[in-house]
């Protein structure tokens, strides 16, 4: 049976070695029988910039590569801790980059995907923080500083970014229902598969009297997730490592 695959908020990382391996393992028996890949999202820790080598990078993009050559189509999307992936690692990985909302026909319904941070419009401060660090202007001056100096913010974004988290009440970091049934009208779908919020579930609702989706995928922190799709219809997975 035709299947696509996707998966999001791996944050992969050299302290998780083990989350590593277990990517490195879906990547070369999973993924291969699928059509299709779609990563939605902080696949890495950071990415502070094509030109930046982190050696425990190099695997993932050398698996990645090998499945695109392979022939499962693999199409990426930017995560908040990965938006500065560029051309560079789009021809190293083989994966194709896509805009940050994007609509895709899965076998036969129309199906927006994305990260999952916009829908998030509660969480005012990141927010606020995202529209100037993803502005054109901050990324070419990120972009110019030298490696140190980027490891160097990278790593104070991180622990602020951890500080506030801890410190924001649940329900603010949440999808706002609002928002999602605002961009599910204005693209005129009745799926959407995001992640993001690493609370995996499958969420059912009723958008304009007719029923719609919206499947959440989790992150990859001590198991993995994988959303499964077929002609018909989509399952949660989770791989343990
Ligand atoms: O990522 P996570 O899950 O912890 O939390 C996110 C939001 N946080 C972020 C920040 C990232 O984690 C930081 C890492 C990205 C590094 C990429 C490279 C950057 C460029 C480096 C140089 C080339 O996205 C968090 C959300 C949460 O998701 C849930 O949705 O709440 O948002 C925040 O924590 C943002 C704060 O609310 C506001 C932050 C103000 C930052 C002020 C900057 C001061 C430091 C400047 C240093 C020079
Ligand atoms: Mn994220």
């Amino acid at each position: 049976m035709p299947e696509t695959l996707f998966v999001s908020d791996l944050h992969l990382d050299k302290e998780r070695p083990q989350i590593i391996e277990l990517f490195l393992k879906f990547l070369a028996e999973d993924a291969p029988q699928a059509d299709a890949l779609y990563i939605l999202g902080d696949l890495f820790e950071y990415w502070i910039g094509d030109n930046v080598p982190i050696p425990e990078y190099n695997p993932i993009i050398a698996a990645l590569r090998k499945l695109t050559e392979r022939g499962t189509a693999t199409y990426f999307i930017h995560g908040n801790r990965d938006f500065l992936i560029g051309k560079g690692f789009s021809m190293r990985s083989g994966c194709q980059l896509l805009a940050d909302v994007a609509l895709i026909e899965l076998y036969g319904t129309p199906t927006l995907i994305m990260h999952g941070d916009t829908l998030c419009t509660d969480d005012v401060a990141y927010q606020r923080y995202r529209a100037i660090i993803r502005s054109r202007l901050v990324r070419a001056v990120l972009l110019s500083l030298s490696l140190g100096l980027r490891h160097y913010i990278a790593r104070k974004l991180r622990r602020k970014s951890r500080a506030e988290t801890y410190r924001k009440p649940a329900a603010i970091m949440d999808v706002n229902q609002l928002s999602l049934e605002k961009i599910m009208r204005q693209k005129n779908v009745y799926r959407l598969i995001h992640g993001h919020t690493h609370r995996a579930a499958i969420h059912h609702f009723v958008l304009n009297n007719s029923p719609a989706i919206r499947l959440v995928l989790g992150d990859w922190y001590t198991k993995g997730s994988v959303l499964r799709c077929t002609p018909s219809g989509c399952e949660l997975q989770t791989l343990t490592p």
